[in-house]
């Protein structure tokens, strides 16, 4: 077992003459669970049998699962048991990373505790590393308790592989001495009589879905509540633009008030100016019209005076022709009594007195 392109099949193939399909990139090349023929080894019959990974390209992790469960519960069922399980890693991987942890994590599932003295940790692709980066990366498989120290302390063992025949014969002459096993998930399925689902590696797949589903469930959450942020944020963004332009066009109207309020006032001091000088033209006017009446009630009044005196005058001078008339009367009345030298002179006296006046 182990994730896809860490070698297994080419460890199969190397070993056993089978020449199943290797993967030369990152799609998986394993489609199922394959046997090879029974071969002889160390002067044993040997049967390898090829798992693809749980990270495969083309199946969900249920489907792999249920095709390792089915071969392995069926083995069980028809009494093939178990010498050796081997979960290959690449030394050549800077460090496990979520894939190799999850494939892993299923290989502990399915093995069971009670199988780890028949589990051997298959390190390979030695060649891709310097010696001692390679023996620095071993060291910390086996002691770090996040890798596989844990198994390593409850009997698994460790291997290296350089890809070659004796490489590989050596691996197996590891498992000679070791007692047929019974995999945790061919208890499970054929003594406890689960469902694939129900085993410890179907509940961890499950786990896994569900801890996915979560997590998708979180992202769309959260994308919903950025997508909201965002929409909130717009509207907020809307609405101080508006309001700014509220503002803007409240700032333009009372400018234009002002503008208006200013032209109204400017046209009232016009029309004010206006009305004052037309009022002080009509004042003058007047001035000259109550001067004209004047000049002209004075020019009637000293006619009038004149008229009057004139009348007075034509009065008097009428009485005093009738009394100069009356006299000239008299006289001339008395100037039968008289000497005619003195009405003569007299007479002419009066005559030149009349002259005088008309
Ligand atoms: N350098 C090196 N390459 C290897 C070794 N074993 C496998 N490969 C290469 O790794 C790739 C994946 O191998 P494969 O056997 O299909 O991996 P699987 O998916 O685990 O079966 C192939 O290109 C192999 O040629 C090894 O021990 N050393
Ligand atoms: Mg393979």
């Amino acid at each position: 077992m182990g994730a896809t392109g860490t070698g297994k099949t080419t460890f199969v193939n190397l070993i056993s003459g089978s020449n199943f399909k290797t993967s030369g990139g990152i799609m998986s090349c394993t489609p199922a669970v394959q046997a090879t023929a029974p071969f002889n080894c160390l002067g044993r019959k040997i049967t390898l049998i090829d798992t693809p990974g749980f990270d495969d390209s083309l199946q969900t992790d249920g489907d792999i699962l249920n095709m390792i469960a089915t071969y392995l519960a069926q083995s069980y069922r028809n009494n093939q048991k178990l010498t050796g399980v081997i979960y290959f890693h690449r030394i050549s991987d800077v460090r496990m990373n979520g894939v190799s942890r999850r494939n892993f994590k299923m290989f502990q599932d399915l093995c069971g505790d009670k199988s780890l003295s028949n589990v051997v940790i298959v390190t390979n692709m030695w060649g891709e590393v310097t010696r001692e980066v390679g023996q620095a990366r071993e060291l910390q498989l086996r002691t770090d308790p996040t890798l596989f120290k844990p198994i390593f302390d409850k009997g698994a063992r460790m291997h290296r592989h350089y890809n070659t025949v004796d490489s590989a014969e050596n691996i197996l002459v590891s498992f000679l001495d070791d007692q047929p096993t019974t995999l945790q998930i061919q208890r499970e399925i054929v003594e406890e009589s689960r469902t694939i689902n129900q085993t410890a590696a179907g509940l961890q797949i499950e786990a896994e879905r569900t801890a996915q589903r979560e997590e998708q469930r979180r992202q769309q959450e959260e994308q919903i509540r950025r997508a909201n942020e965002a929409a909130a944020a717009r509207l907020e963004q809307q609405r101080r633009d508006q309001e700014a332009a509220r503002i803007a066009q409240e700032a333009l109207a009372r400018q234009e008030e002002a503008r208006q309020a200013a032209a109204r006032q400017a046209e009232a001091a016009r029309l004010a100016e206006l009305r004052r000088q037309e009022e002080i033209r009509l004042a003058e006017v007047r001035r000259i019209q109550e001067q004209e009446a004047a000049a002209r009630r004075r020019q009637e009044e000293e006619a009038a005076r004149l008229r009057a005196q004139m009348e007075e005058n034509e009065r008097r001078n009428r009485e005093e022709q009738q009394r100069l008339q009356r006299l000239l009367a008299e006289q001339e009345a008395a100037a039968a009594a008289s000497r005619k030298s003195d009405w003569v002179r007299n007479r002419n006296k009066v005559t030149r007195r009349l002259k005088k006046i008309f």
